[in-house]
């Protein structure tokens, strides 16, 4: 994924025509549209291809299995059109390497979970996020997850993360701000609610691409 507007849109709605009308609004303005469980549990996988038409695919799966169960997770994700899957690093090496190897054998992209965005990600994960920015660094995926709630860590992540992509979640509804998670060291924020639940969500996404250009 090339970075050009700097922005993907969290497509977490349920409703099928919402999502694609959304989809067909913005595709052209963001870098990749990301869909999560929300979507595809109530429109089914096919909803990516259509969803395609409009922009790059990013499947938010947060694979966390065995690496049999993963490598059968990416392969239908990625046979259903998807340009990258998002996959959990604490599983370990193995599950993150087969999400990897399934991922280069179709050409597209693996990005691992390093630090979550939201208050609990201190209970537990916090305290391996940089082992995990390691273990996405030594099995070969393409970038990696960081929050863009704590600027500060995701500076430390960033040093940590060498070429690694970092796409970034938490700016608008979990207070983070866009341009701040640029300069914190993201190359991609990623957005939801701010977008989809504005009373128009084009102009949301332009009026953050304007702070993202400033
Ligand atoms: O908070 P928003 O509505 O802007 O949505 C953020 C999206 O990013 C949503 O799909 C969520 O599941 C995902 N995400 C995080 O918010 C935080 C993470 O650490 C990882 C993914």
């Amino acid at each position: 994924m090339v970075p050009d507007s700097r922005l993907i849109i969290a497509l977490d709605v349920t409703d099928r025509e919402e999502a694609l009308q959304i989809s067909r609004k913005i595709g052209g303005l963001v870098d990749a549209i990301k869909v999560n469980y929300p979507l595809i549990l109530s429109c089914g996988l096919g909803i990516v291809p259509e969803i395609k038409k409009y922009a790059n695919v990013i499947a938010d799966f947060k694979v966390a299995d065995i690496p049999n169960t993963n490598r059968l997770i990416c392969e239908e994700t990625f046979k259903a059109g998807a340009d990258a899957i998002i996959c959990q690093g604490f599983v370990g090496n193995d599950s993150v390497k087969a999400c990897v190897d399934v991922a280069a054998q179709f050409g597209k992209e693996v990005y691992v979970v390093t630090e979550m965005s939201h208050p609990g990600a201190i209970d537990f994960i916090q305290k391996h996020a940089m082992d995990l920015v390691d273990v996405a660094i030594k099995n070969g995926a393409s970038g990696i997850i960081a929050p863009a709630t704590r600027p500060e860590r995701l500076s430390e992540i960033k040093r940590r993360s060498k070429d690694l992509k970092i796409l970034s979640p938490g700016v608008g509804a979990q207070g983070g701000d866009a341009r701040t998670t640029l300069d914190a060291g993201a190359d991609f924020i990623i957005v939801g609610r701010s977008i989809y639940n504005a009373k128009d969500p084009y102009q949301a996404a332009i009026d953050l691409i304007g702070q993202l250009r400033r």
